[in-house]
């Protein structure tokens, strides 16, 4: 061998090695190098490229699917008389986007009653109709029976390691109530179908068709935006529930179900991706039925709501993907959505012409290293 080879074998060797060492010891370089996040660059049948909403579905369309139709369908926002102002900009946001069209109605929901000044400003943005409600104290506060001491140790421990929210008892109380009680207030009822809105969240694109429709009419249950890694401090134990459930609830797990984005040896262990749940278009019936009561009351049983941190995107996203099919699943390219600090913005050209979208496609969250996107093409492509 002459030196130029040796030169160039010994350069590769150490590029190997760094890669390796570098992988192993920061996980966001991992995913960012690893075979899915660099194949989904170079792939052209993508969920946003070989899952559109269909054309009859476009409004600029004059045979549209959703003139003189409506979903049984609501926008629920959570918020505390402190979001005022945020709140008010996303609802004016999604008027000026989609529901000046539409006139689909909202519930706002409190576990304090609103303030008439609160009541008066969100009213204003508003061109369909809304009702404000209060949540049931038993919704809302930590149950009796959580052992108030492993609590307090559970906040102290997530404070200390820095983890987002983790002292504070309020954010879990939100996380518990969306994973398990919005769907049933009592003027969430009426209802099968919700959008979910969140105070300062952005709709970057004209969404000029009715997702519930296309969500109902194509038998799915589930449209996401923005999926990511959860924090696996919030949730160490959380998995292990899971497990437990399915072996106790077979009859409950789907066929052709979405485990493969959650798991990359079929339920062994949690691979941490999740839907991003402050946007969420979602059917109710889904939470309201047999499996995900089940699968409610078993998860709150084993009190990590309070313990640890567990936040309602995966609780969510863990029964969609687990008690659907896959293709019960819908990502929504055509919609630009953005809650701090991350955006989806839509990759086919096309959807971001005709949405007149002001966001940057180039900056779009979807093949970032910390996005499960790449995970989502992949289970849909086979
Ligand atoms: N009424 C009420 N709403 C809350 C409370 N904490 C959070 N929320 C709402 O729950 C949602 C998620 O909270 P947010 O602070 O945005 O959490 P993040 O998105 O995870 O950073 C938002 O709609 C908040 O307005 C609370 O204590 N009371
Ligand atoms: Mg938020």
């Amino acid at each position: 061998m002459n030196t130029t080879s040796r030169y160039i074998l010994l350069i590769l060797g150490i590029l190997f090695s760094l890669h390796w060492i570098l992988s192993l010891t920061h996980e966001e370089y991992s995913r960012v190098t690893s075979i899915d996040s660099i194949a989904s660059h170079f792939r052209g049948g993508t969920a946003a490229e070989k899952h559109p909403v269909p054309e009859e579905y476009l409004e600029l369309n004059s045979g549209t699917l959703s003139y003189n139709r409506k979903a049984n369908a609501t926008f629920v926002v959570l918020a505390r008389n402190s979001d005022l102002e945020n709140t008010v900009r996303s609802i004016r946001r999604m008027e000026d986007r989609f529901n000046r069209v539409h006139r689909y109605p909202y519930v706002i929901l409190n576990e304090v009653p609103f303030t008439d000044e609160f009541k008066k400003r969100v009213s204003n943005v508003i061109t369909s109709s809304v009702e404000f409600g209060l949540i049931p104290k038993e919704h809302w506060f930590q149950p009796d029976w959580i052992d108030e001491e492993k609590a307090t140790a559970g906040r102290k421990k997530l404070e200390e390691e820095g983890v987002i929210y983790g002292g504070s008892v309020s954010y879990r109380n939100m996380c518990r109530f969306n994973s398990g009680f919005f769907f049933r207030h009592p003027l969430m009822l009426k209802y099968r179908w919700y959008w979910r809105i969140e105070p300062d969240i952005h709709y970057h694109c004209d969404v000029n068709f009715d997702p519930f429709l296309f969500l109902e009419d194509h038998n799915k249950i589930y449209g996401f935006t923005i999926s990511m890694y959860e924090f696996e401090k919030t949730i160490p134990t959380l998995w292990g529930h899971v497990r437990d459930f399915m072996k106790l609830h077979p009859e409950y797990i789907a066929e052709d179900n979405a485990m493969g984005f959650m798991s990359e040896n079929n339920g062994e262990t949690y691979n941490l991706c999740h839907f991003w749940s402050n946007f969420e278009i979602a059917d109710m019936d889904f939470w309201r039925g047999p499996a995900y009561t089940a699968f409610f009351e078993y998860l709150d049983k084993q009190g990590g709501f309070y313990y640890e941190r567990w936040g309602d995107a995966p609780v969510h996203s863990i029964a969609a993907a687990i008690f659907a099919k896959k293709d019960q699943i819908h990502f929504f390219d055509e919609i630009g959505y953005e809650h701090n600090p991350y955006t989806h913005c839509p990759k086919k050209e096309e959807s971001w012409e005709r949405g007149r979208c002001g966001c940057d496609r180039g900056r779009s969250f979807d093949y970032d290293g910390y996005s499960c996107l790449s995970k989502w093409d992949r289970l849909m492509e086979g």
